[in-house]
């Protein structure tokens, strides 16, 4: 892989803004099942009874089970060699944000400081009764569902289909892709909105988009550069291309 020759046209220089969006791909590697495609959570489950504000009123304890299932996956897993060179970009860029889709809390665990949690995580959860957050709950949950020092019901704190997206964060990703001079999107199958929509949004404002993927996504033909693989072979690589462009 040429990447340092590609990125030469780019234009890139020491005060480029720099962003990454990434996807459930980025934590494959780590053996977390991704959503669609083979082996993909939404194969198994369906997403309308496990993953929207109506599943969650008719049986909290079926989600929660499920959600508390992955968590114990999740909690088990390491950062892998993305999420450590996205962490390298966060260390040594002026200008950069990390907004990913990932609920598994490995972007926070690598040592991303600036990251944007569009979807939530799996590790917090919210009072439906007086809205407080609770990021110490026990892996396995001690009670299911788990309640409030209020005596609500608790809810994972993630975006369901139908949900808005945290106002902040969303606020923050539609800035830095309108902002950023190069977007890398990263195992993300670029589907779900509007997530989805924020390569475009850079790609209107002037950004080079940059794709890491095993496969092609709706976004690939309106991208610079794909590069087909797996983000934690190829994303290293990539990083130190860039951090060569950009730093003296
Ligand atoms: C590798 C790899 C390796 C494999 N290396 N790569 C406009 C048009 C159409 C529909 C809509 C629209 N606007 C909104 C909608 C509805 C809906 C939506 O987008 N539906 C589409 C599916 C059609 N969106 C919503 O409902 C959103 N809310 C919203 O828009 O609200 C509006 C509103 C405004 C005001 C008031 C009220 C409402 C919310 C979306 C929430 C998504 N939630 C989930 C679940 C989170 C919690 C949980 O984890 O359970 O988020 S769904 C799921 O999909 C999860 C993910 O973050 C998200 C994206 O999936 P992702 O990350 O792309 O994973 P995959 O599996 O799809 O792809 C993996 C990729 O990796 C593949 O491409 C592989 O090839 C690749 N890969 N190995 C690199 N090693
Ligand atoms: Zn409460």
């Amino acid at each position: 892989m040429s990447t340092a020759a590609d990125l030469s046209s780019f234009g890139l220089t020491g005060g480029s803004f720099i962003t990454v969006l990434t996807g459930a791909g980025v934590s494959a590697e780590c053996g977390i099942p991704t959503f669609r495609g083979a082996g993909g959570l939404w194969r198994t489950y369906r997403a309308e009874d496990l993953a929207t504000p109506a599943a969650f009123s008719r049986d909290p304890r079926l989600v929660w089970e499920w959600y508390d299932y992955r968590r114990g996956i999740c909690a088990g897993k390491q950062p892998n060699p993305a999420h450590n060179a996205i962490t390298r970009l966060d260390g040594n860029l002026s200008n950069f944000l990390l907004m990913t889709q990932n609920v598994d809390d490995l972007h926070g665990r690598a040592g991303t400081g600036r990251l944007v949690e569009l979807h939530g995580n799996l590790f917090r959860a919210r009072c439906l009764e007086c809205g407080a957050v609770d990021r110490n709950l026990p892996v396995p949950l001690l009670e299911i569902p788990p309640r409030c020092g209020c005596g609500g019901m608790l809810r994972p704190d993630v975006v369901w289909f139908g949900e808005a997206l945290p106002e902040e964060a969303i606020r923050l990703a539609s800035e830095a892709s309108r902002d950023c001079d190069l977007m890398v999107v990263a195992g993300t199958s670029a589907v779900v909105q509007p997530a989805a929509s924020m390569p475009l949004l850079a790609r209107q404002a002037g950004a080079h988009v940059i794709e890491v993927n095993p496969d092609p996504t709706p976004l690939t033909p309106f991208v610079d550069l794909h590069l087909e693989g797996k983000a934690g072979e190829v994303m290293p690589g990539l990083v130190e291309s860039i951090l060569e462009l950009v730093t003296p």
